[in-house]
């Protein structure tokens, strides 16, 4: 692919017409490494020259991710409180606000649990080809959780979302090659591997993607939307955002890591499975974000480790977990209030997913 904008888009320009923004969906499962990636590829594009923006989806408000675009300098729009093919008028209008940074990728990442996507969303996009350009699918897997999810004894609600979502990818993506080199087998799907960790694979990801020569909107599922449902509604959905005062000055690096270790033990003990726990602590003095994709865990750490101590701080956790929504919520409080920090502007929200029911979808043509 020519790296730099073509003439043509030059020359739209300069008359004044802006050029349609590329589209870029990339889906997968809770964790498996959306964020990290567009982040990743905001960079690289960058680099050519060439301007992103990013809009973040989830069933409710309090975004870890959106959070974590701002503070990579990221042009961000969301759609909250559903799904994109639930919200799909949003996303089109967030999609037209973001136009005003003269994008030339607008990257959207859907819910995790999120399936259906190439029928209620890429293809209802795709007819409004006069305004952008839809470019494949790309579903993207962990190798550690496809292993898990593709055991004849996983978890039957998880796997059914994650297998639904490989089974509608244009294009299938394994991430964080730096920590797995095996693979398992996926019969069938052409499947690429990159880490957007170390940078391998992101920039050859982009000019595939970017190319034109895949198709978007290539599969489309046969899906029984009870069974969806029902498999969502499995998981426990947790926002919380809260502005903490410690009695004595700490770090975001104090606060986060106790409070993710508290929280990872009590619901193990309650037998309640982290699918993906991610939280970010910040003050004035710098920012730590942390996350787990499963019980046990040792956190994934990147901001200032070594900021300095202040004494109000911002929480701001998201927590995807397979149980009752009644339990987890008052895990996550009782953890909490058990650190004994004054805590003031809590806004907190756990719920069960509601059913999906898309604005539009359109199936396989014949
Ligand atoms: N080692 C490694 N970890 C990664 C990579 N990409 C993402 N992660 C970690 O995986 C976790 C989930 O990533 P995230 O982008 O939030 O996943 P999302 O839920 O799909 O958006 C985070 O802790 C990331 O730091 C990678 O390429 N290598
Ligand atoms: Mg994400």
């Amino acid at each position: 692919m020519d790296q730099s904008k073509t003439d043509q888009d030059v020359s739209m320009n300069f008359l004044g017409i802006q050029a349609k923004p590329w589209i870029v969906v990339v889906g997968g499962f809770l964790g498996a490494g959306k964020t990290t990636l567009i982040v990743a590829a905001t960079k690289e594009l960058e680099s050519r020259g060439l301007r992103s923006a990013v809009i973040l989806n989830d069933q409710g408000e309090a975004l870890v991710d959106t959070d974590l675009a701002k503070r990579n300098g990221m042009r961000s729009g969301e759609v909250t409180g559903g799904c994109f093919c639930c919200r799909f008028s949003d996303l089109m209008s967030v999609m037209g606000d973001l136009r005003k940074y003269s994008p030339d990728v607008i990257f959207a990442e859907p819910v995790g649990s999120c399936t259906d996507i190439s029928a209620t969303t890429l293809r209802p996009l795709l007819e409004y080809s006069d305004a952008y350009r839809i470019a494949p699918y790309t579903v993207l897997i962990d190798p550690a959780r496809a292993e898990a999810l593709l055991k004849q004894d996983a978890e039957a609600d998880m796997s059914f979302l994650f297998k639904k979502q490989l089974e509608e990818a244009d294009l299938v993506c394994f991430t964080k090659a730096d920590v797995h080199s095996e693979l398992p087998e996926l019969l069938g799907t052409p499947v690429r591997q990159l880490s957007a960790k170390t940078g391998t694979g992101v920039a050859a990801w982009l000019d595939e993607v970017l190319s034109g020569v895949l198709t978007a909107g290539s599969e489309v599922l046969d899906i029984d939307y009870e069974q969806y449902a029902r498999a969502e509604a499995a998981l426990a959905w947790l926002n919380l955002q809260v502005t903490l005062r410690p009695p004595e000055p700490l770090s975001a690096a104090m606060v986060l890591g106790p409070f993710l270790d508290r929280l990872d033990t009590a619901f193990t003990a309650n037998d309640i499975q982290i699918v993906h726990l991610k939280a970010i602590a910040s003050s004035s003095q710098g920012y730590v974000k942390a996350a787990i994709c499963g019980n046990g865990q040792i956190p994934v750490i990147e901001g200032a480790l070594d900021s300095s101590p202040a004494l109000e701080l911002d929480l701001l956790l998201n927590l995807r977990a397979v149980g009752a929504e009644e339990e987890v919520g008052r895990i996550v409080e009782q953890e909490l209030h058990g650190m004994k920090y004054k805590e003031e502007n809590l806004r907190f929200s756990c719920f069960h997913p509601a059913a999906p029911v898309p604005e539009r979808r359109i199936p396989a043509l014949s």
